[in-house]
């Protein structure tokens, strides 16, 4: 029989207790399909016709602060709000629940030409600080705070200024709530938090590693399904975003600008993807099973303009990827950490 690394296999994802199929020998299959456009990061300061830049007018004729660092405001068409739906499916096969919420728009900056890969450790950490304020605002009003960017038109994002989204729940939202359940698994068994004991064993096998400072860790997972993936595990205990103190913010902002600029020179595009954090519930429970993690599902498979979709025996059967989440690693490590914009 024959068994080398470019087997198909199926690695086992234990936050998610679900598996994804590994098939490396396909990695060089043709490509005959749909081509993305290019997108390069954008080139003015300011645009009197975004809907994000400081002091414009917006769709429904709010005008934004004159902001200087971030800036934070109710998304108008907000997914999520505080009315009451009157459910009258209880049964088993048409079940429905009312939810209450708020969604929230966060620039990153007031210069519409960066993106987190092109904003200094500083400015990153602004965001970060936002983070954290905002989490411990609506994490006092709600269970969930969903804190995530969408990068790129590619991922559904519709405007190309620097931002992210906020949305907070009354109930906590399905991939999470999987998550908690393994991590609780995992903490009854264990003793310790999943997520620690695996960025430890990762460390030390150091296969899988993108970058490290003394607080953080990016690598792409052993059960990885996006092609460049990537996790940020902290090194130390912590539960949720407003509990990182300044250092711990600091070694963040770092390395996630790195995080990005490394995406970007991959295929020196501004590189897309959905990124978010998860960390615990707000429910007023101990959650020491849980470690605070951000994580970056970004489309790009082959180049710039070839994606990965994820369809047929994906939408049907189990995730499939192609290269495997080392040789990702090596592609990300071989480019270097000066956006690539700078060096030229
Ligand atoms: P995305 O680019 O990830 O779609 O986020 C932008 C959000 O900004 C989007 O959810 C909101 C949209 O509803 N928005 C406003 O609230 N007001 C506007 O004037 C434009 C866009």
């Amino acid at each position: 029989m024959n068994a080398n690394q470019e087997s198909p296999h199926r690695r086992y994802n234990p936050l998610l207790d679900e598996w994804v199929l590994v098939s490396p020998h396909r990695f060089n299959r043709p490509w005959q399909g749909q081509q993305e456009q290019t997108e390069y990061p954008e080139l003015i300061r300011y645009d009197e016709t975004c809907y994000l830049c400081p002091g414009n007018t917006r769709v429904n004729g709010a005008v934004n602060d004159a902001y200087e660092k971030t800036f934070v405001f109710k998304n108008d068409f907000s997914a999520l709000n505080d009315e009451f739906y009157s459910a009258d499916g209880s049964c088993d096969l048409f079940k429905a629940q009312s939810i209450q919420g708020e969604s929230r728009v966060l620039c990153f900056s007031p210069d519409h030409s960066k993106s987190m890969a092109l904003l200094s450790a500083k400015e990153i950490k602004s965001v970060i600080d936002t983070w954290q304020a905002q989490a411990i605002e609506l994490g006092g009003k709600y269970k969930w705070v969903q804190i995530f960017e969408n990068k790129g038109s590619v991922m559904g994002c519709s405007n190309p200024h620097p931002h992210g989204q906020i949305w907070a729940q009354s109930e906590i939202p399905s991939i999470p709530a999987r998550k908690s359940q393994h991590l609780q698994n995992y903490w009854q068994t264990h003793s310790k938090p999943l997520l620690l004991d695996y960025v430890e064993s990762e460390l030390k096998k150091d296969e899988r590693i993108v970058c490290a400072n003394n607080y953080w860790v990016a690598l792409v997972p052993y059960w990885a399904q996006w092609p460049f993936e990537v996790m940020l595990i902290p090194r130390f205990d912590v539960q949720h975003m407003h509990q990182l103190n300044t250092s711990q913010k600091e070694a963040l902002a770092t390395i996630f600008q790195e995080v990005a600029i490394r995406y970007d020179n991959l295929f020196e595009t501004s590189f897309p993807y959905s990124m978010g954090w998860h960390g615990a519930p707000f429910d007023g429970r101990d959650h020491s099973e849980w470690t605070l993690h951000a994580c970056f599902f970004p489309p790009l498979l082959r180049s710039a303009t070839v994606k990965k979709f994820m369809v047929g025996y994906e939408m049907l059967a189990d995730a499939q990827r192609d290269m495997t989440p080392e040789q990702a690693v090596k592609m990300l490590t071989a480019v270097s950490n000066i956006h690539y914009t700078k060096s030229m």
